[in-house]
């Protein structure tokens, strides 16, 4: 900044201080970084001011007007300090911010640099799901869901599952500490979905449910605390077991290819009746018995059965009249046996050697 040229006359003291001003504001305004506006520190204050310097000149006018050019050089001082501070509390920040970016295009390049590729792709339980909709959507089915944080009444008591039955310890639950009367927990299963759907629409009803469930289950080669299942429903008129049994068939034989080796079993469950597990051939040991399927040949992929008259009554639809089956399947298992992955937490831990296979 140039020194200017003073003179006596008030007028041109004003203008000086003026232009002295903007020189000092633009220069303040052009440091980036908190170094660069330490070195300008010593145009806000101290001897070198330049502003500082024209009080010097003060005594050189006349004393009338001595005032009014104290005035405007005391509140040049003022915006000039205010501008300093303001620009320094910017500069802080952004130098906060700047140490806390993270810059994402440097991680890809080392992915790139590792394994050759690192573009993102979606998990294989999400592709999964997308094609287990497809697959349904071209059997006529809709797709729906519902929350994951439920009531009891939908996750248990509208499954014919009252308080004490015994058959709650089948799914070991997480419940939410909430100020609500009713009781929420973590849906256990995809379940709940169907009252919903049969609460919500009249039949007939031919709808798949897919989301992700909760149990307090140790992970092991083929359980985790949070896993995925699609639930089917259908409700009509004159459904019988062997609809159910072609529509299984006809959806695993299209995810898995036609060679699956499968079998139905009796089972139990509280909201269909008669009820069925669905297994096939462990594809760890072609059925030879090894750790993940317990050395008995065989994985269960799902339930299912058909749809029991109490849970008819609890949602208000005449078992009379209309009747139907239900099904619920474990996604991440179902990968897990298309992949021959012999442990399930492996989907879970992000391991880039595995998941850039998929
Ligand atoms: C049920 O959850 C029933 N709601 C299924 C059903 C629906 C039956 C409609 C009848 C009518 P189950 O607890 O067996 O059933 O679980 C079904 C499937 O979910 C299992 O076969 C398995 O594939 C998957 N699954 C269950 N628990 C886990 C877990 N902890 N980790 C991963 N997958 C699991």
């Amino acid at each position: 900044m140039q020194e200017k040229e003073l003179s006596d006359n008030p007028m041109d003291l004003i203008k000086n201080i003026e232009t002295v001003l903007n020189d000092t504001l633009e220069i303040i305004s052009k440091c980036f970084n908190e170094e660069e506006l330490k070195t300008v520190a010593p145009l806000v204050a101290g001897k070198h001011s330049p502003l500082i310097a024209l009080r010097s000149r003060l005594k050189d006018i006349e004393p009338n007007a001595r005032k009014e050019v104290g005035k405007v050089l005391t509140d040049a001082l003022e915006k000039v300090n205010e501008t300093f501070h303001a620009k320094g509390q910017e500069l802080a920040l952004l130098s906060e911010l700047n140490y806390e970016k993270v810059d994402l295009t440097q991680y890809v390049a080392s992915l790139n640099s590792i394994y050759g590729n690192g573009l993102g792709a979606l998990h294989p339980v999400t592709v999964a799901q997308g094609e287990l909709e497809d697959i349904f959507v071209a059997m006529g089915f809709s797709v729906m869901d519902g929350p994951e944080a439920e009531t009891d009444w939908y996750n248990f008591e509208a499954l014919n599952i009252p308080k004490d039955h015994p058959a709650r310890g089948m799914w070991d639950t997480f419940y939410l500490n909430t100020a609500q009367p009713e009781t929420i927990l973590m849906r256990a299963h995809t379940s709940p979905v169907q009252v919903r759907v049969m609460k919500t629409y009249e039949p007939p009803i031919y709808t798949v449910m897919p989301g992700r469930c909760f149990r307090r289950d140790t992970p092991d080669a083929r359980h985790l605390a949070i896993f995925h299942q699609i639930e089917g429903l259908v409700i009509d008129k004159d459904i019988n077991f062997g609809h159910l049994a072609g529509t299984i068939e006809k959806f695993t034989s299209s995810y898995f290819g036609p060679n699956i080796h499968a079998r139905l079993r009796p089972a139990y469950f509280p909201f269909t009746e008669p009820s069925a597990e669905f297994e096939i051939t462990c594809t760890i040991c072609s059925g030879d018995g090894c750790r993940t399927c317990s050395n008995t040949g065989w994985i269960e992929l799902g339930g299912c059965g058909m749809v029991d008259p109490e849970v008819f009554k609890a949602v208000g639809i005449d078992s009379e009249v209309w009747n139907g089956f239900a099904f619920g399947f474990g996604i991440d298992r179902l990968v897990q046996m298309k992949y021959s992955l012999s442990d399930m937490r492996d989907l879970t831990e992000n391991d880039l050697r595995i998941m850039l296979q998929f």
